[in-house]
């Protein structure tokens, strides 16, 4: 766990002292968490792979209470860690060392709704499905979706740049965010909050707070632009024998199925027989060597079926595809997508995981994998590869009985070294935390990361902002 293992030293912070409590408890009566027991679940990361040991958790329900938090602590020199639902992978979302801990969790109201343009503001501590539910009651739907949407919130989805199962129809946070707010370090709010499409004025500062992890400020609202919801929606599960026809399919299908396509993920066989093994799930087609799970959303239910079918009996007659199964009823439409969804949570079954996140161009993306397999042998239980394959993200995964060094060492620098000489990204959606920060090098340029520092000291010169975390700091 943290500290040993990651070799890191506390920073001089300071360290909270009963008049910090007091102050904290007079700003927000019954909302300062301290009792060790409450705090266990905020302290480990979702993965169970990297603990801190904070003593006092705050939960904030207003912009104002986050900027009288954050003025407070950046004069004390305390530093924080922003945590929304806990389900980061990079082990950004937990303190390293005794950073203060700032839970969005009861700033979850929706400030507003445009049932006209579909803008949607709402607090930062949302829950994502909840908010998905919200707006399916009005005929409309969020821009992104992931296995973790019950527990997420969407200004952690916005701290990370979250992508997810519906980017490749929707596009990125980066398009479809329309204004944030923020409170920076020294408590001083930085309202963006507009609902505009176009707005070229200055610099699009909302970026930066975008995929910023919590290392620039506390994100306290949001304005994001919502699709309607799509009224016809049929999921596809293929069987392929070869990755080379998982890629011949996916071009068939963009021939076919162009503008209805939503959803065009993968997974190996090793991912589904992990999802049999550890979740009970039922395959509905025979064994193969890959899967291919594809979605379509649309305004007719007719036309749709025509063009899923067409593609379909393309797919068939061209050999692509060994067996298949198509499901328009929710109930089925679920269980297909559980296939795909719940794989982060069988692999965390199946013992300690070494987790990649890359994007590369795809015809590269499984050569990876079996050259890790090939690698590590008898080393590792399980070598997985499955992902978004529409957006170029493959999630390569490896599980062993424990941690240890030797799997390590036979997977970094291997994998980053692999995925920059293929001008790939390490990683390509859930960020780089604490894990990551310091491979940030296969991927950005000294000259970007030497500006990425200059704008973190800008914003926060002492630095109590996520430390540890994302960048390197200034002096490596
Ligand atoms: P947390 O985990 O609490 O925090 C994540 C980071 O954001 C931390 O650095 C934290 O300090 C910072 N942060 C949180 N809230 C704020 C805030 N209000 N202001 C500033 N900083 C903040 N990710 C994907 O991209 N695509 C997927 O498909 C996907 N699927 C997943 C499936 C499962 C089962 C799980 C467990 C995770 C998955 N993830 C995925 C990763 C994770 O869910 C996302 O990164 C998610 O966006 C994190 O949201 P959160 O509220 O849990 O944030
Ligand atoms: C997904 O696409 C998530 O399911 C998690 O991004 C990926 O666990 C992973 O490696
Ligand atoms: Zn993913």
């Amino acid at each position: 766990l943290t500290g040993e293992r990651y070799r890191v030293s506390r920073l001089p912070f300071s360290r909270v002292t009963a008049q910090d409590l007091n102050f904290f408890q007079q700003e927000l009566p019954g909302r300062v968490v301290t009792d060790e027991e409450d705090l266990k679940s905020h302290n480990i990361d979702w993965l169970r792979t990297v603990r801190g040991n904070s003593k006092v958790l705050l939960r904030p329900q207003n912009t104002h209470e986050v900027s009288e938090i954050l003025r407070y602590c950046n004069e004390r020199n305390l530093a924080v860690t922003p945590q929304g639902g806990n389900t980061g992978l990079v082990g950004g979302s937990v303190p390293v060392f005794d950073e203060i801990l700032i839970s969005t969790a009861l700033m979850d109201q929706v400030i507003s709704f445009d049932d006209v343009s579909g803008a949607l503001v709402c607090q930062a501590g949302c829950v994502l499905e909840t908010l998905n539910q919200y707006l399916e009651g009005q005929g409309y739907t969020m821009p992104l979706d992931l296995g973790a949407k019950g527990s997420c919130h969407i200004g952690g989805n916005l701290a990370t740049n979250a992508g997810g199962l519906r980017l490749l129809r929707y596009g990125s946070l980066r398009g479809t965010v329309l204004g944030l707010e923020a409170v920076l370090p020294d408590g001083s709010i930085l309202n963006c909050l507009n609902s505009l499409r176009k707005d070229n004025t200055g610099y699009d500062l909302k970026q930066l707070f975008i995929g910023s992890e919590g290392t620039l400020g506390v994100i306290t609202s949001v304005s994001i632009l919502c699709p309607r919801k799509p009224s016809a929606v049929n999921v596809a599960l293929l069987g392929c024998e070869s990755f080379d026809r998982v890629l011949q399919v996916f071009t068939l299908c963009r021939d076919h199925l162009g503008e209805i396509l939503s959803a065009f993920e993968f997974f190996d066989a090793s991912c589904m027989k992990l999802v049999q093994k550890h979740l009970h799930l039922n395959n509905p087609l025979p064994a193969n060597a890959f899967y291919v799970l594809i979605e379509t959303s649309g305004s007719s239910t007719q036309h749709d079926e025509e063009k899923l079918n067409d593609f379909l009996v393309s797919a068939m007659d061209a050999g692509l595809t060994a067996s298949g199964t198509v499901a328009t009823d929710q109930s089925k439409i679920k269980s297909i997508w559980a296939l795909r969804e719940r794989i982060t949570e069988a692999l965390a079954h199946d013992g300690y995981v070494y987790k990649y996140d890359l994007s590369m161009p795809v015809d590269k993306l499984y050569a990876l994998v079996e050259e890790t397999r090939a690698r590590l042998g008898s080393t590792a239980k399980t070598v997985v590869g499955y992902g978004h394959l529409g957006d170029g993200n493959l999630h390569l995964n490896v599980t062993a009985e424990s941690h240890t060094d030797t799997v390590l060492a036979a997977l970094e620098p291997f994998v980053y070294e692999w995925t920059a000489q293929h001008r790939g990204s390490i990683s390509a959606e859930h960020g780089l935390g604490f894990k990551k920060k310091d491979h940030i090098y296969y991927s950005k340029s000294r000259e970007a990361v030497q500006l990425m520092q200059k704008i973190k000291y800008m914003l926060d010169p002492k630095g109590i902002m996520n430390p540890y975390k994302t960048i390197p700091t200034a002096d490596q």
